[in-house]
């Protein structure tokens, strides 16, 4: 067998809760590409995953002799193989804001919120209110004019920031349900609910090299 060939199965090493892996994941299970899945641990990662990609952060896709070692690019790979239902015909500079706002100041205020002992100089209140004013309010007002974030059709753009919006609605869940946002929430109920995100949360057992 030649090496290279397309024959060989891609392998994703993954973490079930990260974020970034699990729009990996919904993609790549969208698309109908099937990979070798490799549970890590991130307090101790595989030497093939660090030999494949040193940077050491999840989700890695292995194919053929390519690596792709950032979650985008992932997804931007699956949905350029097979897109069956269109997720990427949307504008390309609408959705790069939105996924750039997610990926950037909105990740920082969710690690903000989420671990508030490595932040003691911050005000909880102050950071919860900085994410709902970038994030949470500009997503409401989309969502009360449709069913997705960028029209009547789910986009990969749903799917790259619900795994974000979900961790946020766990750091206190009480607050988050008392937040007026009731078009975002019934989104994230879906997404939650959805078949394509619990086939992708299967619990695995952890990869040894
Ligand atoms: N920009 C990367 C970020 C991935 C990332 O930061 N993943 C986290 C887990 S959610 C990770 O692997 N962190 C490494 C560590 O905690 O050691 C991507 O989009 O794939």
């Amino acid at each position: 067998m030649p090496s290279g060939n397309s024959l060989m199965m891609p392998i994703l090493y993954s973490y079930r809760r990260c974020p970034y892996a699990m729009r990996a994941r919904m993609t790549l299970k969208y698309a109908g590409i099937e990979v070798e899945h490799r549970e890590i641990a991130l307090r101790d990662k595989p030497k093939s995953m660090l030999m494949a990609s040193p940077k050491g952060t999840v989700p890695v896709l292995c194919v053929d002799k390519i690596i792709l070692d950032q979650s985008l690019d992932i997804m931007r790979w699956a949905l350029g193989r097979s897109d069956p239902d269109g997720w990427m015909a949307v504008d390309e500079l609408i959705s790069q804001e939105w996924v750039e706002k997610n990926d950037g100041p909105f990740k920082t205020l969710l690690d903000q919120y989420k671990y508030p002992n490595r932040y003691p100089d911050l005000y909880q209140d102050e950071v919860l209110s900085a994410a709902i004013d970038l994030m949470l309010k500009p997503m409401e007002t989309a969502l009360q004019s449709s069913q997705y974030l960028l029209g009547s059709k789910m986009t990969w753009v749903d799917v790259a920031i619900f795994p974000f919006i979900r961790q946020f609605s766990m750091v206190n869940s009480q607050e988050f349900e008392s937040l007026p946002f009731a078009a975002t929430k019934k989104w994230l109920k879906q997404q939650r609910e959805s078949e394509l995100f619990n086939s992708v949360m299967y619990k695995f057992s952890t990869w040894v090299d």
